[in-house]
C-alpha cells in the first residue's frame, strides 16, 4: 500500500491562531485563561484554557435566560429576526476566525469547517425569513359564530447540547430557531469544542447588544458531564436538544421525561447506502468516498455501511480501495490533505476494537485502518480510513463506531437490500445510487428506507439546512433546522372565541 500521508513537520502555530481567531471575535483573552485546557487533534497540543463553569454557575446562567424569558417572548417575532439576522452578518464576518476555531479544535480541513461555519450563517437567514412566517392555522368551526385558531407561542428556555463533530453548525440551527421563536438559549457544548464555543458566544453577545435585544438571552456553559445533568434537570429548561451518542440519549431522555420537559434528540446514525446493478459508478464512487471519508468518518450521517449489487461489486470496491490509498491523510491544514486527524485516542481505540471485531467476525481488511504519523505527531491519532469486506451484516456493522469504517457486503435483489439496511438499530441517513426510477422510488417509499433522510445519487452526508435533520429509531426521532423543525421551540395555543353571542356547546350536547 502506497503511503501517502504527510511526513513534513508541522509548523504548528496552532495556539497562536486560535488566539488572534478568539480574540478578533471579540473572546476576552485576558479573562479566558482557565483550568479547562483544551488540545488540538491536529497536533495534541494544549491551545488555551477555558473557564469551568461550576453547578453553581449553571443554576445563575439558567436563572438569567428565564429572567431574560418575559421580554424576549414579548419581543414581536421579526423584531426577534433582527438579532438573528445580525448575528448571521457578525458570523459571515468571521466565518475564517471561526472556521480557524473549528479545525484547530476538531481537526477538520479549512474547506470542512468553513462549511460549517456557512451552515450557520445559513440557518440565520432561514431563520430570519422564518420569523415572520410562524403560521399558525385557522380551521372552520362547528359552531356558528365561533372561530378556531392555532396560535404558536415562545417555549421558554431551551438547553442546547452540542456535540464535538459539529461544534457550531448544529447549535445555531438550534439556537438561530429558537431564538426567532422567542426562547431563551443556554448552551453547553462538547468539552474539546469549548474554544469555538466562546468565539460564537462572544459574536452573539455583540449581536444582543448591537439589536438592543434584552441581555441574558444567551447564555454559554462551559461544564463537564456534571453540568450537563444539572441543565437536564433543572425544570426551568422546557426543551433540552441534544446531540450526541445514543448513550447520551438515553440517559437525557428519562430524566427530562420525569419532569415533563421536551426533547429534541439527534443521537446516533449508522448510514447505509445501496449501489444497484443501474448506478452510475463514477458519481457512486466519488459520493460513497466522500460520505464515508470526508471528515474522517466523524459525522452523524458518515457512510458507514455500503451494500452493492454482485454484479458491479468487484469493480466499485477495488475503485474505492483504490481512492482510500491515494487519500491524503494528515495536518487538515495543508494543501491537499482530505482526510484529519480523529479527535481523540479514544476514537482510535474504539475504531482498533471495531476492526479486529470485524475480522473476527468474517471480515477482510480491504484497506486502511492503520495508524499514521506517529513520528511526527505521536500524540495526535491520524488513521487511514478503512475499508472492511463482511461477508454479510454481523454484530460488529449494527454497531455505529465514530471513526472512519466502511463496511462492504453484497446482494442480489433489491428487496433484500433494502431490509439489511433497515435492519440496524439506527436510523438517521440514507442513500441509494442507482438510475433506475423505479428503484429510486421503491427506496424512497414507505416501503423503503427507514431514515429521517434518503437521499438518491448522493451520498448520506452534506445534507442543506433546508431540509428537517434527523432520524428515526435510536436517531431519537427529533429533526432540527429546516421545513418545520422551528415548531420544536414552540408551543402551540388552540383557541376558540365565540363572538355569537349565544352559548352553543360543542357535539351538539345540551347543558344549562
Ligand atoms: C452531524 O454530524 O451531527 O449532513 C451533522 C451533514 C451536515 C451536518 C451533520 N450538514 O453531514
Amino acid at each position: 500500500m502506497t503511503d501517502t500521508s504527510t511526513s513534513a513537520a508541522v509548523t504548528s502555530g496552532l495556539a497562536d491562531d486560535v488566539r488572534t481567531a478568539l480574540h478578533a471575535c471579540g473572546v476576552d483573552l485576558s479573562v479566558v485563561g482557565g483550568d479547562a485546557v483544551v488540545a488540538s487533534p491536529i497536533t495534541g497540543e494544549p491551545l488555551v484554557g477555558a473557564r469551568l463553569d461550576t453547578v453553581v454557575d449553571i443554576d445563575a446562567a439558567i436563572g438569567r435566560a428565564a429572567e431574560a424569558f418575559p421580554a424576549w417572548r414579548d419581543t414581536p417575532a421579526p423584531l426577534r429576526g433582527q438579532l438573528v439576522k445580525r448575528w448571521g452578518e457578525l458570523l459571515s464576518e468571521h466565518k475564517e476566525h471561526l472556521a480557524t476555531l473549528v479545525t484547530a479544535e476538531v481537526g477538520k480541513t479549512p474547506s470542512e469547517a468553513r462549511g460549517e461555519v456557512q451552515e450557520m450563517i445559513d440557518i440565520a437567514d432561514l431563520a430570519v425569513g422564518q420569523s415572520r412566517q410562524l403560521y399558525g392555522k385557522t380551521m372552520p368551526s362547528e359552531r356558528p359564530g365561533h372561530r378556531l385558531q392555532e396560535v404558536w407561542h415562545p417555549l421558554g428556555v431551551v438547553g442546547v447540547i452540542s456535540a464535538f463533530n459539529f461544534p457550531v453548525a448544529v447549535y445555531a440551527w438550534n439556537t438561530a430557531l429558537a431564538l426567532v421563536c422567542g426562547d431563551t438559549v443556554v448552551w453547553k457544548p462538547a468539552d474539546a469544542t469549548r474554544l469555538s464555543a466562546m468565539a460564537v458566544d462572544a459574536l452573539l453577545a455583540r449581536a444582543v447588544a448591537d439589536s438592543g435585544a434584552p441581555s441574558g438571552i444567551h447564555q454559554l456553559l462551559l461544564t463537564d458531564a456534571d453540568g450537563s445533568r444539572a441543565l437536564v434537570e433543572d425544570p426551568r429548561v422546557a426543551l433540552v436538544s441534544a446531540t450526541g451518542s445514543v448513550r447520551m440519549g438515553r440517559e437525557v431522555g428519562p430524566v427530562v421525561a420525569a419532569r415533563f420537559g421536551r426533547t429534541l434528540l439527534e443521537l446516533g446514525g449508522n448510514n447505509g447506502a445501496i449501489v444497484t446493478p443501474s448506478a452510475d459508478l463514477d458519481l457512486a464512487l466519488r459520493g460513497v468516498v466522500f460520505a464515508a471519508a470526508g471528515t474522517a468518518g466523524q459525522r452523524c450521517t458518515t457512510l458507514r455501511r455500503l451494500f452493492v449489487h454482485s454484479s458491479v461489486a468487484d469493480q466499485l470496491t477495488l475503485r474505492v480501495v483504490a481512492a482510500y490509498e491515494s487519500l491524503q491523510v494528515g495536518d487538515p491544514r495543508e494543501d491537499g490533505v482530505l482526510v484529519g486527524p480523529l479527535v481523540n485516542e479514544r476514537s482510535y481505540e474504539a475504531q482498533q476494537a471495531a476492526l479486529a471485531a470485524a475480522q473476527e467476525q468474517g471480515g477482510t481488511v480491504l484497506a486502511g485502518g492503520d495508524r499514521e504519523l506517529t513520528d511526527v505527531h505521536p500524540d495526535a491519532y491520524y488513521v487511514r480510513p478503512a475499508v472492511v469486506a463482511m461477508p454479510d451484516q454481523t454484530a460488529i456493522v449494527h454497531q455505529e463506531t465514530f471513526a472512519p469504517i466502511l463496511y462492504v457486503m453484497t446482494y442480489e435483489d433489491l428487496g433484500e437490500a433494502i431490509a439489511l439496511h433497515n435492519a440496524v438499530p439506527q436510523g438517521l441517513s440514507s442513500a441509494i445510487f442507482t438510475s433506475d426510477q423505479g428503484e429510486a422510488e421503491r427506496f424512497l417509499s414507505a416501503a423503503g428506507s427507514d431514515c429521517g433522510i434518503a437521499n438518491v445519487n448522493i451520498g448520506t452526508s452534506g445534507a442543506e439546512i433546508g431540509g428537517a435533520f434527523g432520524g428515526e429509531k435510536e436517531t431519537g426521532g427529533g429533526r432540527e433546522s429546516g421545513s418545520d423543525a422551528w415548531k420544536a421551540y414552540m408551543r402551540p395555543s388552540t383557541q376558540t372565541v365565540n363572538y355569537s353571542g349565544e352559548l352553543p356547546l360543542a357535539q351538539g350536547v345540551t347543558f344549562i
